[in-house]
């Protein structure tokens, strides 16, 4: 099947046809040099048709819920006329593979639903790779009418701070109960929480949630030096779900009063722009053949100590032209 034009695709988009976005983001997921170029003409016709919708980062260990809770939570906001769109970030999905179907199968109604767009984490590539095919990913939906997106964070420890960097609102979601510290979650991403959501509230758990909200406002309260809303429900029975939604919707709004949001985009777009460079320049450098000779050989000195690292990395840099 031929590629559509840009023209087509760009329309297509527009439009919020599903099989143009999904080409789009096939696109920009493309490492082709060719295809490259296309992507980042696309991206920046769509820009000024990007930026409305409420960014939503969902972090939280394996098995925390996250899955179920963006299926029901997802439901319930195209129930009520959002059109939502769901992403997933996981770096290690080469290795695993299993985590796609893993996920469709939890967002069973969603990913059923039209009025939704379930898109699974790119496989293959660096952290950084896969974050900047997400990120693009997301301004393809909202160029496409998405006003829902939401991250789910699927590989753990870097991968969640790389989504509060993309987002306008990172909730954390821990097991009621499942556990008297907070999960083994880095120090990191509790320093980025926005709401965090204590999640199987229902059954046998309902108290110990409710116990856990208290000692979490108030872990959180003591760490950030503010009030962090603290909230329980249970995606299974539905409960506590629109005070999430409400109180996601009240950051975001305070945040879009105050200024902060619109500072907070412009620095993750300024921060983009630089791992972007961080990562091409270091590509490039392992790509030079001059480094890629010499490099097995300085390693070499610098494991036995016959060179000091700093020296081969000076040597390295100079080969690179870049002293
Ligand atoms: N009781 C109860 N179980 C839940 C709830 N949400 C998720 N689960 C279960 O927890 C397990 C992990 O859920 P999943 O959404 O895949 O977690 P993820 O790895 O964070 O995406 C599954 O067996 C779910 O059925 C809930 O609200 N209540
Ligand atoms: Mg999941």
């Amino acid at each position: 099947m031929a590629r559509p034009s840009l023209d087509a695709l760009e329309a297509g988009v527009r439009a919020g046809d599903r099989a143009s976005l999904a080409r789009a983001i096939t696109l920009i997921e493309s490492e082709h040099p060719r295809h490259e170029q296309e992507a980042q003409e696309l991206l920046g016709r769509l820009l000024p048709h990007t930026g409305r919708a409420i960014r939503v980062g969902v972090s939280g260990v394996p098995g925390a819920g996250k899955s179920t809770f963006i299926d029901a939570m997802g439901m319930r906001l195209v129930e009520a006329g959002h059109r939502v769109a769901v992403l997933t970030i996981d770096p290690s999905s080469q290795v695993s593979g299993g985590s796609i179907l893993g996920d469709k199968t939890r967002m069973a109604a969603l990913s059923r639903d039209e009025r939704a767009y379930i898109r699974p984490s790119p496989s293959g590539g660096t952290l950084g790779g896969v974050a900047r095919k997400t990120r693009e990913s997301m301004l393809l939906c909202e160029a496409a009418g998405f006003d829902v997106v939401m991250v789910e964070t699927v590989g753990v420890g870097q991968s969640e701070t790389v989504v509060s960097e993309m987002v306008d609102v990172t909730l954390v979601l821990l097991i009621a109960g499942g556990g008297d510290d907070l999960q083994g979650i880095k120090r990191g991403i509790l320093e980025a929480v926005d709401v965090l959501v204590m999640t199987k509230a229902d059954g046998a758990n309902v108290t110990r949630a409710e116990q856990a909200r208290a000692e979490h406002r108030a872990a959180l309260r003591l760490l950030r030096g503010r009030e962090i809303p603290v909230l329980t429900c249970s995606s299974l029975e539905g409960t506590g779900l629109s005070e999430v939604w409400q109180t996601l919707v009240e950051t975001r709004a305070a945040a879009e009063a105050s200024g902060a949001l619109a500072a907070r985009r412009e620095r993750q777009m300024v921060r983009w722009m630089w791992r972007m460079l961080e990562d091409g320049l270091f590509a490039a450098l392992r790509r030079h053949a001059g480094v890629r000779a010499r490099l097995p050989v300085l390693e070499a000195e610098v494991r036995g100590g016959r060179v000091p690292p700093t020296a081969a990395a000076l040597e390295l840099l100079g080969l690179f032209g870049a002293r």
